[in-house]
């Protein structure tokens, strides 16, 4: 039994809650107990409790946390990876590669804690002194999906906890227990237990806690990941307390063919980015937007492409395995139903039609959550396909004649998280990146796959343009303070006693 963790004692009231393996469903990988929203109330307090003390750790010993962090994490990435792909589906190949996310995020930070820079800045008076400081911001509440479900968490407690900051987690609950491996590892590394709370509840009795938290003035900083409508209203929320949440959302990310396009690296790249964790990446692409000329060739290369890849067990060598749960599952569900009857579908293996959605199941539909890879081509602008995100394996296609039509139908569904445009022209590529409103913009690669070390984070119906990962995130973590020191011995005032040559 899987429960909260507060000041490191479990909670041990609440409903219990089931983490399947969505590959095999008889497969139980954790019973978990769901705590309601006065546990999220109570995390805060402790965290609030532990913080002032963590704070006043030099930020160079935060740093050495950071590294026993990375090493712990690289000892047992084996074991943290195999959990990954058994809780949630993902294939293995990518689950290692999430958890070396974390090692690349602990590497990046464990000097930061030698640096964590302020400024000297020049005053306007003589004998006078100016500085800045980065501060903790203090309590930070960090909800997160499960798609990634220890990597996207580090990219949060890592730099929370190395500028200074106590964190209350809360993972997606059916991605609980690799969210406690996680946890355990960094409890492990050194951290003091109320440092960090570890918190399972549903969405609505984690919203209610926050709410409750947010109004007694325990929670200073929220990060969400997840999708675009609970975003929303997060936002809302801290809005009513003056707070700017990190919000990392969906996405309904283009990719760009020009006619001049090295067809054969498209059609890899929009393999990957479409049905790498079966399009479960808030990266994932959605639409191709191909130049009339090669609109042809490329859907012909890219359907014989899709058609050849294998599905299946995600411990085995394959593209993708099942969706993340049920619940993602049944949503899916939906998306093709609406898409079966209203669209052409190019499904690798067989139609998918109106009646039978869930059609292309690879497994035994009783066992696993497993669906075909879907290409739906002569997706129009209008299309909710071509509007909102899917996150499952399926992507649109539509094309376009000039560039600058291609960059306005790449921006019109209001996203704007990545991006990526296959060309050989750079000219193309800069004005691709010029016009295109998104965070994120990939040359001849797939949209997905961001680099630990990047500004990480969208803008519009992607995000409030908050960054995470790489030095941008400090500013999520830490707030300025400014100081003047006036050493003249007199009162000079700014502005008014302003010295001169
Ligand atoms: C997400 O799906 O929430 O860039 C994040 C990528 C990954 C992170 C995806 N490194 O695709």
């Amino acid at each position: 039994m899987f429960e909260s963790l507060i000041d490191g004692k479990p909670v041990t009231e609440g409903a219990e809650y089931l983490s399947r393996n969505p590959a095999r469903l008889d497969d139980v990988v954790a019973t978990i107990r769901l705590a309601g929203p006065d546990t999220v109330v109570a995390a805060a307090e402790s965290a609030r409790r532990a913080q002032r003390e963590w704070a006043a750790v030099p930020a160079p010993v935060r740093g050495q946390f950071v590294a026993a962090l990375g090493r712990l994490v690289e000892a047992n990435a084996d074991k943290l990876a195999r959990l990954v792909t058994r809780e949630i589906g993902k294939p293995l190949a990518e689950a290692r590669g999430e958890v070396q996310e974390i090692v690349d995020t602990c590497d990046f930070f464990l000097g930061e804690g030698r640096r964590l820079y302020g400024q000297t800045v020049p005053s306007e008076m003589p004998d006078k002194q100016l500085f800045t400081f980065r501060v903790p911001v203090g309590v930070a509440t960090v909800i997160t999906a499960g798609n990634f479900p220890v990597a996207v968490p580090s990219w949060y407690l890592v730099p929370a906890l190395l500028c200074g900051n106590a964190v209350v987690w809360k993972p997606a609950e059916y991605a609980a227990a690799s969210a406690r491996a996680f946890a355990e590892l960094i409890w492990r590394a050194g951290l003091p237990t109320g440092v960090l709370n570890l918190v399972f509840a549903d969405g609505q009795d984690t919203y209610d806690g926050l709410t409750q938290a947010l109004a007694a003035g325990l929670v200073d900083k929220v990060g969400f990941t997840g999708s675009s409508a609970v975003g929303a209203r997060i936002g809302e929320l801290c809005g009513r307390h003056v707070q700017s949440p990190c919000l990392e959302l969906g996405g309904k990310n283009p990719m760009v063919i020009t006619a001049d396009a090295d067809l054969d690296l498209a059609v890899e790249g929009a393999l990957f980015s479409g049905f790498g964790t079966a399009g479960q990446r808030c990266t994932s692409l959605g639409t191709v937007i191909v130049h009339e000329d090669v609109h042809d060739e490329f859907v012909a290369r890219f359907t014989a492409a899709v058609a050849g890849a294998k599905v299946g067990a995600p411990d085995e060598d394959v593209l993708f395995g099942p969706l993340l749960d049920e619940k993602f599952a049944s949503n899916y569900d939906d998306t093709l139903g609406w898409i079966a009857s209203h669209h052409t579908v190019i499904g690798a293996t067989g139609r998918i039609t109106a009646d039978n959605p869930r059609a292309g199941f690879t497994g035994d539909p009783a066992a696993g959550l497993f669906y075909h890879p879907v290409i739906v081509d002569g997706v129009r602008r209008d299309d909710r396909l071509f509007q909102e995100e899917t996150f499952g394996p399926i992507v649109g296609v539509t094309t376009y004649r000039d560039l600058d039509e291609a960059i306005d139908l790449a921006n019109a569904p209001g996203y704007g998280l990545s991006s990526s445009i296959y060309t050989t022209n750079p000219k193309s590529a800069f004005r691709f990146r010029a016009g295109i409103g998104a965070g994120m913009v990939s040359v001849n690669n797939s949209t997905s796959g961001a680099e630990a070390h990047l500004p990480f984070g969208g803008n519009g119906k992607s995000g409030n343009g908050s960054r995470q990962s790489g030095i941008w995130v400090l500013d999520q973590f830490t707030r300025w303070q400014s100081m003047n020191w006036d050493f003249s011995g007199r009162l000079q005032k700014a502005q008014m006693d302003v010295a001169t040559i």
